[in-house]
């Protein structure tokens, strides 16, 4: 989906809406340096969804499509889940998936797309739930890990099955009452970043999306790193506040509570040596090639 395959044929620009002549305008695809900084003064890669008013995944959704990399030639996979009702309005390729199966999907759909573009950097990205994740697709997403798929894994945890009326997930907290788990879970919220790096990510981080510069670091880190070595993953907490009981503006203070040392979101991350290898390789890349830039405006400047 680069700048060049979304062109308007000049015959037709005066019949196409208006918000596909900005995303070709000004959008950020094959910008370098793109980044949640962008929003706001470029053609976002998603600007309506069908949400709940103030739900954090819709947040959420705006940081990761404004901090990928490579969105022009990046594909998600999602998965059934109010996450799944944003998808449509996705300016990224992008695939549903049937219910837990998003990471057998991604794995095939990475293998194919380096046979079918073997000099080209494909990036996939899974975006699913937690029930979709920990529970329904629980073996779909340990057997990718432990196959080594270079792709990411986003769960978008908000400790219930949302989209279905409330019921229990295993990312639940125990004690959590819902409308349809009136019983409250009788069982501690599963490990998944545990299980995670267990099985074989190289690069796993447990966190609120409730700081923009935080989701950016994170997914610009997983994506590089499964690019070049093997999966990662991402829990990131985004509650469901239709069903804790919130209004939209309360969202926020959720998560900032759920961060605190000692809390479930406290910040968490786990990199592997070959991983943190990369990370500094890319860092030192990227110094030298902004002090570069930063040299050719001055002599322009000059
Ligand atoms: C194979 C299959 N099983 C069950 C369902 C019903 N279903 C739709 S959404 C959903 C829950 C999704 O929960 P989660 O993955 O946590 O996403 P959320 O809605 O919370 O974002 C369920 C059980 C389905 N659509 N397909
Ligand atoms: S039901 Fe919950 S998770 Fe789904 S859109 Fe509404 S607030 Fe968000
Ligand atoms: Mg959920």
């Amino acid at each position: 989906m680069s700048k060049e395959r979304i062109k308007i044929s000049e015959d037709l620009y005066d019949i196409m809406p208006s918000d596909y002549q900005d995303l070709v305008k000004s959008a950020t695809y094959g910008k370098e340096d793109r980044g949640w900084k962008d929003i706001g003064s470029s053609k976002e890669l998603i600007e309506q969804h069908s949400l709940c008013a103030g739900c954090p995944e819709s947040m959420a959704f705006r940081y990761i499509l404004a901090s990928l990399p490579n969105p022009e030639d990046t594909v998600m996979v999602g998965s059934t889940g109010c996450t799944s009702l944003v998808f449509p309005m996705v300016a990224v390729h992008n695939i549903h998936s049937l219910f837990g199966n998003q990471n057998a999907i991604a794995s095939g759909l990475k293998r194919a797309l380096s046979v079918r573009f073997p000099g080209r950097v494909k990036d996939v990205v899974v975006l699913a739930g937690d029930g979709a994740t920990v529970d329904i697709g629980l073996d779909m997403t340990l057997q990718a890990w432990f196959r080594q798929e270079k792709f990411t894994t986003i769960c978008f945890d908000n400790e219930l099955y949302a989209n279905t009326g409330g019921q229990e997930s295993g990312l639940m907290q125990k004690g959590f009452v819902a409308k349809m788990a009136p019983v409250g879970k009788l069982f501690d919220k599963v490990r998944l970043p545990e299980i995670a790096r267990e099985s074989g990510c190289h690069y796993v981080v447990n966190c609120t999306v409730s700081k923009p510069s935080l989701v950016e670091k994170v997914i610009r880190n997983a994506v590089h790193i499964a690019r070049e070595i093997g999966p990662t993953y991402l829990q990131l907490y985004t509650p469901c506040i239709l069903e804790i009981g919130k209004n939209s503006m309360e969202g926020l203070q959720e998560m900032r509570d759920s961060e605190k040392p000692a809390e479930r979101f406290a910040y968490k991350e786990y990199v592997s040596e070959p991983a943190k290898q990369l990370l500094a390789e890319l860092a030192a890349k990227d110094k030298e090639r902004k002090a570069a830039a930063k040299q050719l405006t001055g002599q322009a400047q000059a």
